[in-house]
């Protein structure tokens, strides 16, 4: 506070523009600080005001008066810095702000591409009057394995690359698997449905194999397709492979079946769809060679390969409970990561970026 000036000599004129000053640095220190240093030290402010009183002074006073101005002068400019801090956050955001300028849309996040091709998948075959289950994705080797066909120490079982569960194994079903294939959901659909057909099951879930390289994943999805009902012949999955190829990929897309060796279906094939890039010929358009032709980079041969199909083995019914001198059945199992990544438009040379979490990638969906 500035010190008293009681002891002087000040006409009543310059006692009232003492008290305006006083007054002025009692009121709360708000608004623009710039505003508030012109009210006391602007032209016509209450501390120029009360600076001039100095020349009315009595010489005698004027050291007295000249400190007390001192006082006044400093603790105007206390409060005149702090009301600078206390607005200095403000100022700048007002200074940075261009209320003009349109704003930046929050990226908008969407599916991951892999549930995007599981719905779609889902959708394709529920049309047909498939039924999408999920089974177990930790299962017992008895539905991985020996209920297909795959009896203990098969040499067939290698192919599958498994993970083992280090848990107690069950007398009935044996050890604990991950699933490294859809497979195990063949016996466990034909229990769900008392072993009475007709099935038409999609079963979609999460597999896993030791394996990683650009094609393979540790984690990786995969559909199965399982069909049983009197009459079933290869011609109805034919007939499957053609719709789904031509519903997933786009008219005129075709399918093709190799024959090959499952121990869970007899016979046995591999699927494979025509290429979208070349149409199915393995060649393309090309002006500066002699033919006019080179082979198409994306097959090679004009097909891909998506995973295998085939009649189910009369081991498996059996396995069941369905009798296969009435019934038989067809199935199919395919990586959904394998099958999307042939979609048209879409440039994916490494399986595993799926799951990189790689926003530039992510993006391209
Ligand atoms: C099987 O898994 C059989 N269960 C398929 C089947 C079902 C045959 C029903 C007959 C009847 P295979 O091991 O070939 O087959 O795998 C099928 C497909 O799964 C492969 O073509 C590939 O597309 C995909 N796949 C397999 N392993 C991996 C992996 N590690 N990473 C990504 N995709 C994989």
């Amino acid at each position: 506070m500035p010190s008293d000036l009681s002891a002087l000599t000040l006409s009543a004129t310059a006692q009232t523009t003492v008290a305006a000053v006083l007054s002025a640095m009692a009121q709360p220190f708000s608004g623009p600080t710039e505003t508030k240093r012109g009210e006391f030290f602007g032209k016509k402010g209450s501390f120029t005001a009360v600076a001039a009183l100095m020349s009315e002074v009595v010489p005698a006073e004027r050291k007295a008066f000249g400190q007390w101005l001192n006082q006044v002068k400093t603790e105007i400019e206390t409060k005149l810095a702090d009301l600078d801090q206390q607005t200095a956050g403000q100022k700048t955001e007002s200074a940075w702000i261009d209320w003009t300028i349109p704003g930046i849309l929050p990226a908008v996040g969407h599916l991951h591409p892999v549930s995007h091709a599981i719905e779609s998948v889902t959708r394709i075959f529920e049309k047909v009057g498939f039924t999408r289950v999920r089974y177990p994705e930790v299962d017992w080797d008895w539905y991985a394995f020996e209920s297909l066909n795959m009896p203990k120490n098969h040499p067939a079982r290698d192919e599958w690359e498994t993970f083992f569960v280090e848990t107690p194994a069950s007398s009935k079903k044996g050890k604990v698997v991950l699933t490294p294939h859809t497979s195990n959901g063949q016996v466990r659909e034909m229990e769900r449905l008392k072993s009475k057909p007709p099935i038409r099951m999609i079963n979609i879930a999460r597999c896993y194999r030791r394996q990683q390289d650009a094609t393979h994943t540790q984690m990786f999805h995969q559909f199965e397709g399982l069909v049983v009902d009197k009459g079933i012949t290869i011609q109805h999955l034919k007939g499957t492979l053609d719709y789904f190829a031509e519903s997933f990929y786009g008219p005129g897309t075709k399918s093709r079946i190799r024959p090959f060796h499952f121990q869970f279906t007899e016979p046995s094939f591999e699927v494979d769809f025509s290429c979208h890039v070349c149409g199915g010929t393995g060649q393309v358009a090309d002006s500066e060679s002699d033919t006019g032709k080179r082979k198409c980079r994306f097959c090679k041969s004009g097909w891909h390969e998506v995973g295998g199909a085939g009649m189910v083995h009369p081991n498996v019914l059996k396995a069941g409970g369905i009798d296969s001198e009435v019934y038989t059945g067809f199935a199919f199992g395919w990586g959904v990561e394998r099958t999307y990544t042939l979609k048209p438009g879409l440039q994916i040379d490494d399986i595993r970026l799926f799951y990189s979490g790689e926003p530039a990638f992510l993006r391209q969906f």
